[in-house]
């Protein structure tokens, strides 16, 4: 880091020497898995330096904006629209936590049997180790999963400036309704934290600025068709996963630099992998930094990952939000139509999370599946049957991996994606 933001990191109430020790686990994770890596795109130095500078740079932009009086909101789920946020001049970023850390401290709260994901958000905050945590002006959780939705009962009496949105569960009109009220809640709950009025001028801004970002995320998806791979399953999932607190506007800008880069790779055959190595599909929960672990085992044994079909990847950036309406509620009614559309397995039924798959698989010439589960992830754990029935019935290899933030199953989870992997080859 380029400055010394101890003093910045005391304000916000962090407990340094936990924070230390974090920041050293993350360093040395960063090192080991990124910058190790052959190809590495030369517009990745961006994505280096934000990582470099996740505790630091960007939480002092945080801190600079709220003193000029602007608010950061904070969240946990891609059902929570930032379109919303940008338009009363507010700050999102996304706070999910990828590490084991903490986890004693959580497990005081929470049963051990809880997904690694929330025992993760618990973690951070009971050793008070994430200043993106600290500096949120108001945090949005929602009733999602039971785990999630429960443990927000909880975390509020740690955490007061929770707010809870609701998430139906199923895809009729009434849900529709129901999701549509929620964001008018939101809506509203914004408007008093931050005394702007959403106007449609405002509204319009907001949906211009995250459909940029998703363009430019799906404009990289694409290039990972070509077949050697212009990028690293690992670079690709690192770039998705700064899009949640990065700045918009300069985030979205380094996303075309490096497609312009890519798409020079894509031109002359150039890739990270030689042509024909086996090309992976991930597919099932969200990984959040420094979440690496399986990416990393698929890509060192010689698979590259071609996309995500998780929120931190196409789930979380499939279509975009109509900002041609001219009032406020036109506007309103188009996020709720591009929100609902998202297939998270909280759904019940969801066919079109299957769909969404196969056709993953065909566009980006997918050689098979793997789907990754959370221990203990009711959903995406079911959900995963079924997946794989669908693609066994069409012969596309797959294979079904449930596993947590530690290092523990490394060993076994190379093994089995290394006999995965051959199985593919032959
Ligand atoms: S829209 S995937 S971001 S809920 S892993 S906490 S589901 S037990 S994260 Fe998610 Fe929104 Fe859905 Fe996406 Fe629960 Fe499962 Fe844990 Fe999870």
């Amino acid at each position: 880091m380029t400055n010394d933001y101890r003093p910045m990191w005391t304000g916000l109430g962090l407990n340094l020497e936990a924070h230390d020790a974090l920041l050293k686990v993350l360093g040395e994770a960063y090192q080991g898995t990124f910058l190790s890596q052959k190809n590495h795109p030369e517009g990745m130095s961006y994505f280096d330096f934000v990582m470099s500078e996740v505790h630091g740079l960007r939480i002092k932009e945080l801190q600079d904006v709220r003193s000029e009086g602007r608010k950061v909101v904070g969240t946990f789920c891609v059902f929570v629209p930032d379109e919303l946020i940008l338009a009363t001049d507010a700050i999102s970023v996304g706070l999910c936590a990828g590490a084991e850390f903490g986890f004693d401290e959580a497990e005081r709260f929470l049963p051990r049997n809880t997904c690694s994901l929330i025992k993760s958000f618990f973690g951070f905050k009971l050793n008070r180790v994430c200043p993106y945590i600290e500096a949120t002006d108001l945090l949005v959780g929602e009733t999602t999963c039971d785990g999630k939705k429960k443990a927000y009962e909880i975390f509020k009496a740690i955490q007061p400036n929770l707010y809870v949105m609701e998430v139906p569960q199923m895809k009729t009109a009434q849900d529709r309704a129901l999701l549509k009220s929620e964001y008018l809640r939101f809506k509203e709950e914004l408007e008093r934290l931050t005394g702007v009025v959403i106007t449609a001028e405002r509204l319009k801004r907001g949906i211009q600025l995250v459909n940029s970002r998703r363009k430019a995320l799906s404009r990289l998806a694409v290039l990972r068709a070509a077949d050697p791979a212009p990028i690293s399953g690992l670079d690709a999932l690192l770039i998705n996963q700064v899009a949640f607190y990065d700045d918009p506007v300069r985030f979205t800008d380094a996303v075309n630099k490096i497609c312009d880069e890519l798409e020079g790779r894509v031109g002359a055959g150039e890739g990270v992998v030689p042509q024909g190595a086996p090309r992976i599909l991930l597919s099932g929960c969200p990984m959040a930094v420094p979440n690496w672990k399986l990416p990393a085992i698929i890509e060192n044994a010689g698979g590259v990952i071609v996309g995500e079909e998780s929120c931190v990847g196409e789930r979380g950036i499939r279509n975009l939000v109509d900002d041609n309406g001219g009032d406020v509620d036109t506007l309103m009614e188009a996020i709720v139509g591009r929100y609902f559309k998202i297939d998270c397995a909280i759904f019940t039924p969801n066919p079109e999370r299957l769909d969404h798959v196969m056709d993953m698989v065909a566009r980006y010439h997918a050689d098979g599946v793997i789907h990754y589960a959370l221990q203990f992830c009711s959903p995406y754990m079911v959900e995963s049957y079924r997946v794989e029935q669908e693609l066994s019935s069409r012969g596309i290899p797959a294979l079904r991996i449930e596993t947590d933030y530690s290092q523990e199953d490394a060993g076994q989870l190379r093994t089995r994606v290394e006999a995965f992997l051959e199985m593919i080859r032959k």
